[in-house]
């Protein structure tokens, strides 16, 4: 096949092209196929819900939380709204992304007329509304976030088969089993795994019997969870002996990678619920240890805190089964990415996952995506000028593959799908 050498001049459109053509497989969010019903969120009115954008409301409102709580979703949406975008001007990440959004939907922001943007999402059908979504952020498909310890979402993989569309991944979540065991346990007892409060050889067996049981049941594409600033392992805890004893085998028994998203401190403000979560520095070593003694289990690791974001390069440097993923949360906003992204291209090349959305709401794929694939796009041309600038010939054909193993090739390989 001929290859088509890329001209220095053109390098910004050549990656322009590439990056807005590649269809996008989103690792890590927390939206739902249609057939879950009212866990799919979607419409202005949860845009504008957003625990990220409630937390920023709070920050001007002296009305008390639970007044704040006890309105319909209508009603708070209506006050994020006139606080966030009447009463200041929009400029945080989420705020734009709101107005990103809107504006791809070909909605004119200019007017401010939230009751026009409401009639927009009214006349929507949830099908056509999910393939308008995904053909306008480019995504061709999302990993979920999938919790068997949520009684809504274990009805829907129980009693109704679980996804439909091809486009929806499953991802089994584990904060349910391994950051509060009290809880779990008994759950695990009443759904028939023999499990006992003490550590036996039984009930490790029986656990690892319940991650393989929905491992197959969702056919699920990675293990995760959400951790905190002081997780250390090993570690003589619960949860440290259930990543141990069942978590590390069923991983290695189902050959799928765990993914560990470190530093999340819960609840700092209860007041605040969803919007209550703060960030706090991790240990490194234990990435290290992970790696280092499970050679041959997967891991996938995203960090929560700016400070953690060198040292995590500098293990996926000394661990090929480490992938570091996506800029999570507090860090998904263009000055971090830029900060972090370009840690990862000048140390890591091409081999990690620069972004996830994380989206809660099905629209917010958009603005998410957008923005990053433009803060991604510009970085990559300027280090494709870089390369030129040595004489370097780069094709089109490579600037292509770059970006699909960026935006999901890397993903798929790593977990041994394609
Ligand atoms: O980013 C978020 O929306 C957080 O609330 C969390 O869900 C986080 O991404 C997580 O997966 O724990
Ligand atoms: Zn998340």
């Amino acid at each position: 096949m001929r290859q088509h050498l890329v001209d220095e001049t053109a390098i910004d459109n050549i990656v322009t092209q590439a990056v807005s053509g590649t269809k996008i497989t989103d690792i890590h969010t927390h939206i739902y196929s249609a057939n879950f019903g009212p866990l799919l969120l979607w419409g202005i009115d949860e845009l504008l819900d957003y625990h990220y954008l409630v937390a920023e409301t709070m920050r001007w409102s002296d009305m008390p939380y639970d007044q704040f709580w006890a309105m319909s979703k209508h009603e708070q949406a209506d006050y994020v709204w006139k606080t966030l975008f009447i009463e200041h001007s929009p400029i945080s990440e989420s705020c734009r992304g709101v107005l990103t959004t809107l504006d791809a939907f070909g909605l004119d922001t200019s007017t401010r007329n939230l009751a026009e943007y409401r009639a927009f999402f009214d006349q929507e059908k949830v099908g056509d509304h999910i393939d308008r979504v995904f053909e306008l952020a480019g995504v061709e498909s999302v990993v979920m976030t999938n919790d068997p310890f949520d009684l809504s979402e274990r009805e829907v993989w129980e009693s109704k088969g679980g996804v439909q569309d091809p486009r929806f991944h499953a991802a089994l979540r584990l904060d349910g089993l391994l950051n509060s065991w009290e809880k779990a346990m008994p759950l695990l007892k009443k759904w028939g795994y023999n499990v006992e409060g003490q550590f036996t050889d039984q009930t490790y067996s029986e656990v690892r019997r319940f991650l393989a049981d929905w491992i197959n049941r969702m056919n699920a594409l990675y293990m995760a969870v959400s951790l905190p600033p002081d997780f250390a392992f090993p570690e003589d805890s619960s949860r440290g002996r259930l990543l141990e004893h069942c978590v590390i085998p069923a991983a290695r028994e189902a050959g799928i990678p765990f993914a560990l998203m470190i530093g999340v401190k819960k609840l700092v403000n209860l007041e605040l619920r969803l919007a209550g979560d703060s960030v706090g520095k991790s240990d490194i070593n234990v990435v290290e240890y992970l790696c280092a003694e499970y050679p041959d289990v997967r891991f996938m690791v995203t960090m929560l805190s700016r400070e953690n974001q060198h040292e995590l390069c500098i293990a996926a440097r000394k661990f090929r089964n480490l992938m570091v993923f996506g800029c999570w949360w507090f860090l998904n906003n263009p000055s971090l990415i830029e900060e972090i992204s370009k840690m990862r291209f000048e140390l890591l090349g091409m081999s990690f996952i620069p972004q996830h959305s994380d989206a809660r709401v099905l629209d917010q794929l958009v603005y998410k995506w957008s923005h990053s694939r433009k803060i991604i796009a510009d970085m990559l041309s300027d280090y494709y000028k870089k390369l030129a600038a040595t004489g370097w010939k780069i094709t089109e054909e490579e600037i292509r593959r770059d970006v699909s193993d960026l935006f999901g090739g890397n993903f798929w390989r790593f977990v041994q799908r394609r």
